[in-house]
């Protein structure tokens, strides 16, 4: 028996991708940028055997049996995977052998907090290492037929995924901007709101809001190309203020084109609402941009902060929502509040 454990992080998107042009390939309207967080935070853990004397194809999400053969999506990264193998030669494990895959989230699934993106993209990156093949843009383009923001959870630091413009999605991939060190002291500080399921699962309110929002082709049209190479020059200069301006603005054009959706999907609710207006009154009382929000799918805020500035906002924080709870904080990229 062959047997592969891998873990792979979450990412948190910056320019949000929201809308496909074909659903089926999972390819985007527009290009999207994400940080990946350090491996061993949020992430997720997947072990994959294979044995000729499997009978079927089998896989466990945390604990749970789950269907797998009849699930398009993960027959999509087996056999993508697979055909990657055959294409390098790379024939470590017999291609007929069935797999038992049995993968687990540290954190609350499908609670907006990209569990789908850790998830399909450990579970590609996992069978990458099974079948003996490297990571690269190949292995994205199957990695996002999963879920398509786990494109971008297989590499580290900055990461740019690209529309492509071929309809066979074979330039839908990601590439990474920045290793993780070009901005070592960029961190992300996670507000749990709430880590029960969202309502509106991101699949089904991306398609609805493609259907029906009049603000959508405008957004991936004209403002995300403008925004993505801000974005990205922010980026390669370190350029806090820039980045925090952009990321906010993303997030409240992706969540505005929610809400333009009919009927609308609301992720945010009033505690997100008032994170945001803490934000800015912060950033104003300390007279620069020193933190800033973004939310996903759901109402847990995602706050990116430097790490000299991190005791300062956490402090503010305590002050601002006194009954929370505030964990002894140790200095990761990304440092999860509970119980918001
Ligand atoms: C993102 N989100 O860029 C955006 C921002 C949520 C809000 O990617 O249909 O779970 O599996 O491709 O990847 C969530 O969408 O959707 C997402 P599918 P996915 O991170």
């Amino acid at each position: 028996m062959h047997t592969v454990t891998c873990i792979a992080p979450v990412n948190i998107a910056l320019i949000k991708y929201w809308g496909k042009r074909n659903e089926e390939l999972i390819l985007p309207i527009n290009d999207s940028i994400s940080m990946t967080l350090n491996a061993n935070e949020m992430c997720a853990k997947t072990t994959i055997s294979s044995w000729e004397t499997f009978k079927a194809n089998r896989m466990w999400l945390n604990g749970e049996e789950v269907t797998f053969e009849e699930n398009a999506r993960l027959m999509r990264c087996l056999d993508g995977v697979r055909r990657l193998a055959v294409a390098n030669g790379a024939l470590k494990v017999p291609l007929n052998w069935k797999v038992h895959i049995a993968s687990r989230n540290n954190f609350p699934t499908a609670a907006g907090l990209a569990s789908s993106a850790a998830g399909y993209a450990c579970l590609v990156y996992t069978l990458a290492r099974l079948y003996g093949i490297p990571i690269n843009e190949e292995l994205t383009a199957v990695a996002r037929q999963g879920s398509g923001s786990a494109c971008r959870s297989l590499y580290g630091g900055f990461v740019r995924w690209h529309s492509g413009v071929l309809d066979d999605g074979s330039d839908s991939v990601a590439k990474q901007v920045v290793s993780p060190d070009h901005w070592p002291n960029m961190h992300i500080l996670i507000l749990v709101v709430n880590d029960a399921r969202k309502k509106t699962p991101s699949t089904k309110g991306m398609q609805r809001a493609v259907t029906t929002s009049a603000l959508i082709q405008h957004r991936a049209k004209v403002v995300v190309p403008r925004r993505t190479e801000e974005l990205t020059e922010a980026i390669q200069l370190r350029d806090f203020n820039s980045f925090a301006e952009i990321t906010m603005k993303d997030s409240n054009q992706f969540h505005a084109i929610a809400l333009d959706t009919y009927p609308p999907c609301v992720y945010m609710n009033d505690v997100s609402h008032s994170i945001v207006n803490f934000v800015h009154a912060y950033n104003e009382a300390v007279g620069s941009l020193q933190a800033a929000y973004t939310f996903d799918a759901g109402p847990n805020a995602c706050l990116y902060v430097l790490e000299e500035n991190v005791p300062q906002l956490l402090a503010a924080i305590q002050l601002a929502f006194p009954n929370d709870l505030v964990p002894s904080v140790e200095y990761l990229r990304g440092i999860q509040v509970p119980n918001f």
